[in-house]
């Protein structure tokens, strides 16, 4: 028996981007290179060969774009800033043609009622500063904050929702340990120095916030906010077996504790800084640091696509670990369908905090055809959404603060290194052409939007 699931008024229907994901124009109108460009363009980096140089051309078509998003009757719009759009060099001279792009992007979506929530670094890092050390870089985290100054100055007060970083842990992994996201490097032993340095830039770049929250905000409405945005995802011992159990705990330290705890209670967790010391690896933790890490923020934003589920793994001697498959069915790139786990991951916050917190993305990995009728039939997909956003109900009838959820993505893009192989979008993109065609997907999140809620 179907019931209707009502949301609170105000919860906030979003889809997310990011800039390197979608953008395409890469060394456009005076954008410098970032690690992701020099990465894609590096052979045998991306599965299908692809770059994000056009991507989804959003860059000359972010009109249609908005169009597409006013039609859907979106809330709320997260995307990202790419810095060296902004900063060509990582620092020094502004890109001005850059910040404009943005700058009309925000006033447009205002103008249509359209919450801008905004990320500013969704790990593209501008190549001139990595060629400097980039993350391992201590200097790097006050560019950063020096960047974040800078946007905040011109478009602060135009914004609501801002995050300083995406996924600090999926940068610091796939970017600086396993190397198969940029830039590509094969180190575990900076693991903690680049995790240590982006969250201490995380920090600079909120004492910037504060100190130009002083522009009265031009938006009706509460005045900007500011947060970060984490990868958390539930973690489970694939037996009650000890050192699967102790595996477990470990694994859920490395993603979820070891950014939660230093951001919430200005430490880093024990047993986790305990486990990589025996391998040799630390953080290179100065005075102040951590109080830096620690101040006060307005909101924390979720990423929760599923569990993970841990066996102890001698093999693997970083980590001490590896992840066995789920007994749920899978989405394209192989992770278990498993809803609970955003009321899983949003307790595991809520034990941290109880700022406002937003499912900052979620979505499901297809591979979507346009039928000979024209029509993307993702019915999978719409099944996923409908499963999880329930679990986001229920999550708020449990008395968790759950303001918003965003669907990931807004449109097809460039996944990473599995390049446009992996669909994720309400809107299907014809990467030949560029041409955006609604999906099923699509009509069917409008209808929960505008009946703030659904039928489960
Ligand atoms: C992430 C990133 C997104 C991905 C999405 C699908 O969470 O890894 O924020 O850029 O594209 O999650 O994997």
């Amino acid at each position: 028996m179907s019931q209707e699931l009502r949301f609170p008024p105000g919860f906030l229907w979003g889809a997310a981007t990011a800039a390197y994901q979608i953008e395409g124009a890469w060394h456009e109108d005076g954008k410098g290179e970032s690690i992701w460009d020099r990465f894609a363009h590096t052979p045998g980096t991306i599965a299908d060969g692809t770059t994000g140089d056009v991507a989804c051309d959003h860059y000359h078509r972010w009109e249609e774009d908005v169009a597409h998003m006013v039609a859907m009757g979106l809330k709320s719009y997260r995307f990202s800033i790419a810095w060296p759009r902004i900063l060509p060099a990582g620092s020094g001279a502004l890109n001005q043609r850059g910040l404009d792009f943005y700058r009309r992007l925000i006033e447009a979506l205002n103008r249509h009622g359209i919450i801008p929530n905004v990320t500013l670094y969704h790990w593209d890092l501008p190549q001139a500063l990595q060629d400097r050390g980039g993350w391992a870089n201590r200097d790097t985290a006050f560019r950063f904050a020096e960047y974040a100054a800078l946007i905040f100055r011109r478009l602060g007060a135009e914004v609501p929702l801002w995050a300083t970083h995406n996924e600090p842990f999926v940068h610091v992994y796939n970017g600086h340990a396993i190397g198969d996201h940029a830039p590509g490097r094969r180190n575990p032993w900076q693991l903690l120095r680049i995790g240590h340095h982006l969250l201490l830039s995380h920090g600079l770049a909120v004492e910037a916030f504060r100190a130009e929250a002083s522009h009265a905000s031009t938006l009706d409405g509460p005045a900007p906010q500011i947060g970060i945005v984490l990868a958390i995802w539930p973690h489970h011992p694939a037996s009650t077996r000890p050192r699967d159990v102790r595996a477990n705990r470990f694994a859920d330290g490395a993603m979820n504790r070891l950014f939660l705890e230093p951001l919430f209670r200005g430490r880093y967790p024990a047993d986790v800084l305990r486990h990589f010391a025996w391998r040799g690896i630390r953080a290179p933790v100065r005075p102040g640091d951590l109080e830096l890490i620690s101040a006060p923020i307005d909101f924390l934003g979720l990423n929760t696509y599923s569990r993970l589920i841990n066996q102890y793994d001698p093999l693997n001697l970083i980590s001490g670990t590896r992840q066995v498959p789920g007994p749920g069915p899978v989405d394209a790139i192989g992770r278990e369908i498993y809803p609970p786990c955003i009321l899983e991951a949003l307790r595991i916050a809520r034990a941290y905090t109880s700022l406002p917190l937003y499912i900052t993305e979620n979505g499901l990995a297809c591979h979507d055809v346009v039928g000979s009728d024209g029509v993307v039939d993702d019915a999978a997909r719409i099944a996923y959404l409908r499963d999880h956003i329930a679990v986001a109900h229920q999550a708020i009838q449990k008395g968790i603060d759950l303001r918003g959820y965003y669907v990931w993505s807004l449109l097809d893009n460039f996944e990473w290194s599995y390049g446009q192989r992996m669909r994720f979008g309400l809107l299907y993109t014809d990467f030949a052409t560029s041409r955006r065609i609604w999906k099923r997907s699509a009509h069917w999140y409008r209808e929960v939007i505008a009946r703030n809620g659904l039928l489960h």
